[in-house]
């Protein structure tokens, strides 16, 4: 049977007819639908991949109202367009940067907002917080307050960002309700919108996150995933090169210097990926079977990989990097 109950845990409508399909709980009665419970008690993941058109819908429905948005990014993964989902919506915008805990305590947190400032995007105000160390919640929560214009505050942004865990900690902090929305290191984990009241006068709505297609999340197994995704602050890890040597990350992605002086590349990825460095590249050809990029660095850039993390590179040079041809990488002035 078809219920008109949404999961509190992922927003998805509760059903007990096919197990295959989402929303499926064994009882009606239930809160949360089995996949969550899954998650939620045993860690174990069931990847389900949305479409965008259905976010779009959910985003031009946000657009219809006046309500402010807190649009949530992953601060490792800082997309390139982030002005996409700008041009979507014109509400009242904060930009909470996320995951500030992974960062280098080095990293300067004027800097990262020099960054998106100097991008000229209209935002009400740039915010760095991060949910796993309870950091800047109390300002971010003051700012909501300064600039909401009704009741309801939408939490928007790509899958994986932090949106349900941001909501789980201002409930945890601010409010006697006992709803937990379901969080976890795979993208897609939330499937509909879920309106929560923290009190009388806010009520934050999750939303599903949108897919990253280009994300290399959604082009490994949930074990690399979880190995991909830091839980701890990065150590970054830098590596002399002269050209015609290469850095090989993991099995997953061959950068080879193949043009330029000597120079430093500091890895800004999880500390559990293994790196690797070859002396000289033309006795290896671990990866050189994947697609093949070539870009011309110029002086103190960071090679961004999606969904991975980034790459400073000091000096300017020609590098060639191999990888699976679905996943998106680009060059930006360095963010360190
Ligand atoms: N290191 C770190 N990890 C975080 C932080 N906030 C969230 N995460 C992790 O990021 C992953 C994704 O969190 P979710 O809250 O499920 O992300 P979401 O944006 O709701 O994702 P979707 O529902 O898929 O759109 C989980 O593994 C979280 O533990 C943070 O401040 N620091
Ligand atoms: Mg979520």
């Amino acid at each position: 049977m078809n219920s008109e109950k949404r999961c509190n845990g992922c927003g998805v409508l509760l059903q007990d007819e096919n197990v295959l399909q989402e929303g499926y709980t064994t009882n009606l009665e239930n809160d949360i639908c089995q996949r969550c419970f899954r998650m939620k008690n045993y860690g174990d993941y069931q990847v389900i991949t949305k479409s965008n058109d259905e976010y779009i819908k959910i985003l031009e429905d946000v657009s219809k109202t006046k309500d402010l948005v807190l649009y949530i990014t992953d601060l490792l993964n800082l997309e390139e367009n982030i002005e996409e989902i700008r041009n979507i919506i014109s509400n009242k915008m904060i930009l909470v940067l996320n995951k500030k805990d992974v960062l280098p305590k080095s990293v300067k947190e004027t800097k990262l907002i020099n960054y998106l400032e100097e991008k000229n995007i209209k935002f009400e105000e740039v915010i760095v917080i991060s949910v796993n160390k309870n950091y800047n919640i109390d300002y971010l929560l003051k700012r909501i307050k300064t600039y909401q214009t009704s009741k309801n505050v939408y939490v928007i942004g790509h899958t994986n960002a932090g949106k349900s865990s941001l909501i789980n900690k201002l409930i945890k902090n601010y409010s006697d309700n006992s709803q937990e929305l379901t969080m976890s290191p795979l993208p897609s984990t939330t499937l509909n919108t879920v309106s929560i009241q923290i009190n009388d006068y806010l009520t934050l709505i999750d939303t599903p996150g949108l897919v990253d297609m280009g994300s290399i999340l959604n082009r490994v197994s949930p074990e690399m995933v979880k190995k991909i995704s830091p839980k701890k602050e990065i150590k970054p890890r830098t590596y002399q090169l002269r050209k015609n040597q290469s850095i090989i990350i993991e099995d997953l992605i061959r950068i080879d210097y193949v043009e330029g002086e000597k120079n430093s590349f500091t890895c800004f990825i999880s500390n559990d990926l293994k790196v690797k460095r070859l002396l000289n590249l033309f006795n290896n050809e671990d990866l050189k079977d994947k697609n093949k990029t070539t870009y011309q660095m110029k002086y103190d850039e960071d090679l961004v990989i999606n969904g991975l993390g980034f790459i400073k590179i000091v000096n300017k040079g020609v590098i060639d990097i191999y990888m699976d041809k679905e996943i998106d990488s680009f060059t930006r002035k360095s963010l360190i």
